[in-house]
């Protein structure tokens, strides 16, 4: 593998220019992102960002890695694609929270349980940016939208706990204004072993008026001291479920991290228990899953 020496932020930028709005969370996130790349002195040649579609989709553009714009909703499928071919290779996706609570929904939950070793970073802005202000699956309840005039009438999904529930061994929220911690959780991100998951509150301005930056930075409260013990699951799920925008307090940091062999490791361990075992089929699935 490739080694970068003494990488900088600015050798994971590319020379396209983001195209987001003014004062979109979004940035915060790129710039943590290119700077987590830069601690971990990662090529940028074994690294493949991929995403979905959306403003947050649009992402591996703005950086120097690999990249695969894939469909609304179906990066992890893709990525967990290209890290069972190239176990060898970073592989990171980002996204929208449309993108990954609503209509990719379902993947979520089996890249979860099954430990696919690769990051998700969801940039959470609680709205549809790139097609104009529709309702999103961590909208508010009530929240007026174009597509909701009257308020929503859905309890919104809650990304922390539905992460912990579904088994990722790596769990943490961070706000895309704060991009010492958000570097710091996507460090340790990159560096677990596993399906590690960062949903990042990353405020739309445009077409989000309630979320925002104002709303948001006196909510914040770091859970480190209140909740040391990072494998500690069950308080970490208590945390998720009382803590929040109704209570007042909106938690950042690292909920969860637990180290359990990935699924690599246990199709390799199948593998190896069935050594000789008359069964060609079960053979061939598992040989193409190196290394
Ligand atoms: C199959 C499919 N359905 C719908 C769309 C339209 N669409 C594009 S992006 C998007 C929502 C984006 O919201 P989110 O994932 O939260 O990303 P954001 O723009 O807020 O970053 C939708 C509905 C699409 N491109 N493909
Ligand atoms: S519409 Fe919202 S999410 Fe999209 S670029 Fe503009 S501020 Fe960011
Ligand atoms: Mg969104």
């Amino acid at each position: 593998m490739e080694t970068v020496q003494q990488s900088k932020p600015k050798d994971y930028k590319s020379d396209v220019p983001p195209i987001w709005c003014a004062g979109c969370g979004d940035y915060g996130v790129l710039a943590s992102l290119t700077a987590a790349l830069s601690q971990n002195n990662v090529a940028p040649v074994d690294t493949v960002l991929v995403s979905g579609i959306g403003c947050s989709s649009r992402l591996p553009f703005f950086v120097t890695t690999f990249g695969m714009h894939t469909c609304h909703g179906r990066a992890l499928p893709v990525a967990t694609g290209i890290k069972l071919a190239r176990p060898e290779l970073r592989v990171i996706v980002v996204g929208g929270d449309g993108d990954h609570f609503s209509i990719g929904g379902g993947h979520l939950p089996h890249v979860a349980r099954k430990n696919i070793d690769l990051t998700l970073i969801v940039m959470d802005n609680s709205i549809y940016g790139l097609t104009k202000g529709q309702v999103a699956p961590t909208s508010r309840p009530g929240m007026v939208t174009t597509t909701t005039p009257y308020g929503s009438a859905d309890m919104p999904v809650n990304p922390i706990a539905y992460a912990l529930v579904y088994g990722a061994s790596f769990v943490a929220q961070s706000f895309s204004s704060n991009v010492k911690l958000t570097t710091d959780l996507i460090v340790k991100a990159i560096r677990h072993k596993g399906f590690s998951f960062i949903n990042v509150i990353s405020p739309c301005p445009t077409f989000n008026k309630v979320d925002t930056f104002e709303y948001y930075k006196p909510l914040l409260k770091s859970i480190d001291e209140i909740h040391p013990d990072k494998s500690d699951k069950v308080k970490a799920l208590s945390l998720a479920m009382t803590m929040g925008r109704e209570s007042g307090e909106v938690p950042v940091g690292l909920f969860f991290q637990e180290e359990r062999p990935t699924y690599v490791e246990m199709v390799k361990e199948i593998k190896i228990k069935n050594k000789g075992a008359d069964n060609p089929d079960l053979e061939r699935i598992i040989d193409i899953l190196r290394p």
